[in-house]
């Protein structure tokens, strides 16, 4: 039996219902059966990164542990995408129903066609940088930065936490 391995995912959503589209997938996933769900932030609205004529974004971080491979729980992520109605439109950083990025698997450091890992926006955006705060602020990357380092230069403008809702 393979070990469990810690990982770290990021949602986000700025269509049809962004609230209930991040609820719906960290409900998804808590019932996957190859995911244990070990916690998760608060929901944070935010300002597009991107383009700036699409809505304000919702986003969270989910901690999980797993036994799947990197890629296969790549495909797990991608189908619940699939699920929720994402079409992969043309615009870069264009509006999605859901975006599930992982942005750590364990210490691993991954470069591959289909997966990099750490997710490599994930060192300068607000968005994932402070929801990830909550869940694990001592938390050291592969290449040992620490995370409280790389908040002490990302300013929170434009993220707001939502209030808490049910697990
Ligand atoms: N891929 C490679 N590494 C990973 C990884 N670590 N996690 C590949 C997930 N996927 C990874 O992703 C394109 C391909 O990246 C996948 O097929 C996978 O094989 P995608 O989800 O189809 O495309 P994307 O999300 O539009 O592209 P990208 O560049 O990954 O965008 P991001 O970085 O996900 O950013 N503004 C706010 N406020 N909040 C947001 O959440 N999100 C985005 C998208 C833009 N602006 C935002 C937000
Ligand atoms: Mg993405």
């Amino acid at each position: 039996m393979a070990v469990a391995v810690r990982c770290y995912v990021g949602l986000g959503s700025n269509l049809r219902g962004p609230v209930e589209q991040v609820e719906r997938a960290l409900d998804a996933m808590a019932r996957a059966p190859a995911l244990r769900l070990l916690a998760r932030s608060r929901l944070y609205r935010s300002r597009p990164m991107g383009p700036a004529d699409q809505p304000d974004y919702i986003n969270a971080v989910a901690l999980f542990e797993t036994a799947l491979a990197p890629l296969d729980l790549l495909d797990e992520l991608q189908a619940q995408e699939a699920r929720q109605g994402r079409v992969r439109g043309k615009v870069r950083w264009g509006p999605r129903t859901l975006d599930l990025d992982l942005l750590l698997y364990g210490d691993r450091t991954i470069h591959s066609p289909r997966l990099c890992v750490p997710h490599p926006g994930m060192y300068e955006r607000n968005f994932v940088l402070y929801p990830l705060y909550e869940l694990s602020p001592d938390l050291m990357l592969p290449d040992k930065t620490r995370l409280s380092e790389l908040l002490k230069v990302c300013r929170p403008e434009g993220l707001e936490p939502l209030e808490r809702r049910g697990m």
